[in-house]
């Protein structure tokens, strides 16, 4: 299989995270975010959405990182990123959504590009805009871990990292990147801390990877 990846994406940082929990081996190809290499053609014939990450495996390409942890979840379930009955998996989904569907999109490099090009605002509203958004979606986040009977202190669902964890660190990354108070979050701060014990977290982390400068 081939990711194609760039270090700081976090979309592509969770597949990274995935494929070596699973232990699938796999070539990483790197695609330039800051060079906008995600809206050429060579890259559009991979991904016509033209957004990382795409995984290329036997049967053809797939996007959408969700799509690709699910895929690779049915294809390789031995480790298990969503496991347990269907109620445990719609809590990890929960976790999971709320990060990649409701915090990711609206801080996405596009979206920051179309505020500083289009809207014009200045470097210091767009790091307002983003911590405001990465603030709210944590605050929820943390309440639903004080909340909710899966969370172990260690992992957000249990005793081993799943997709809700996959999701959670890519994105605590970049809100460290951008200086969130993570103190403000103990919960999320202690779930990222003993992911990055790990060794599949640590090889997956953007400051490991072979395009990182
Ligand atoms: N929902 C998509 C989001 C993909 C996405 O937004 N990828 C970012 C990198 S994290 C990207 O390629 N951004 C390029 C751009 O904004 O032009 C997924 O989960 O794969």
């Amino acid at each position: 299989m081939k990711l194609y990846t760039y270090f700081r994406s976090s979309a592509a940082y969770r597949v990274r995270i995935a494929l070596n929990l699973k232990g699938l081996k796999h070539e990483l190809v790197p695609v330039n975010l800051l060079n906008s290499a995600q809206n050429g053609q060579d890259y559009l014939a991979v991904n016509p959405q033209g957004l990382l990450p795409a995984l290329a495996t036997e049967k053809g390409n797939i996007g959408q990182s969700l799509a690709i942890l699910e895929w690779l979840e049915a294809e390789y379930p031995d480790i298990a990123i969503l496991p347990g009955d269907h109620w445990n998996q719609a809590q990890i989904r929960n976790f999971s959504y709320a990060i990649a569907c409701d915090i990711h999109p609206i801080d996405n490099l596009r979206v920051l590009k179309y505020l500083s090009g289009e809207l014009k605002v200045t470097d210091e509203q767009k790091t307002t805009w983003y911590k405001h958004w990465v603030e709210v979606g944590f605050n929820k986040i943390e309440t639903m871990l004080e909340q909710s009977s899966l969370y172990t202190g260690k992992f957000c669902c249990g005793e081993s990292p799943t997709l809700a964890d996959i999701n959670l660190v890519p994105q605590v990354f970049n809100a460290i990147r951008f200086k969130v108070d993570m103190t403000a979050y103990p919960k999320i701060a202690a779930v990222y801390e003993k992911c990055n014990t790990m060794q599949a977290f640590i090889d997956a982390a953007p400051e490991n990877q072979i395009d990182a400068n």
